[in-house]
């Protein structure tokens, strides 16, 4: 039994997988995480995300068939992260991130003109130390 504990243990700490978070980006120009009214998404600083996007599509969309973005930008003065500047087709696609690497409060914004209500179309995003 210690024996298999240990060997439990082991294994835990060796093969840590990157948290999925799943996202609808919806046809009505918002971004919807199941069971939570107003979405938003909470994670570690550094984090390793595998970000989960089901997009379905608006109004309108970008002529390369994008329907939906994502750019994660500092609440404060409201500039881009790097290397979170997302665009999303009609279906599921998968994205391996880096969560920021300073704590603080961020938000998603939209960057495709999805609809006359595009501009409703963010959510609060916080890195905890
Ligand atoms: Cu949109």
């Amino acid at each position: 039994m210690v024996t298999v504990a240990a060997l439990l243990v082991g294994l835990s700490l060796a093969s840590t997988p990157a948290r999925v978070i799943e996202i609808t980006a919806d046809s009505d120009s918002r971004y919807k995480i199941a069971g939570m009214r107003t979405p938003e998404i909470t994670v570690k600083a550094g984090e390793e995300i595998r970000l989960r996007v089901t997009a379905r599509k608006g109004k309108s969309w970008n002529r390369d068939g994008s329907i939906h973005g994502f750019s994660l930008l500092r609440a404060k003065d409201r500039t881009k992260v790097e290397g979170w500047d997302l665009l999303f087709k009609p279906g599921t696609q998968e994205f391996v991130l880096v969560a920021p690497s300073e704590p603080g409060e961020y938000v998603v914004v939209c960057t495709v003109i999805c609809s006359e209500d595009h501009e409703g179309m963010h959510m609060k995003f916080i890195v905890l130390p």
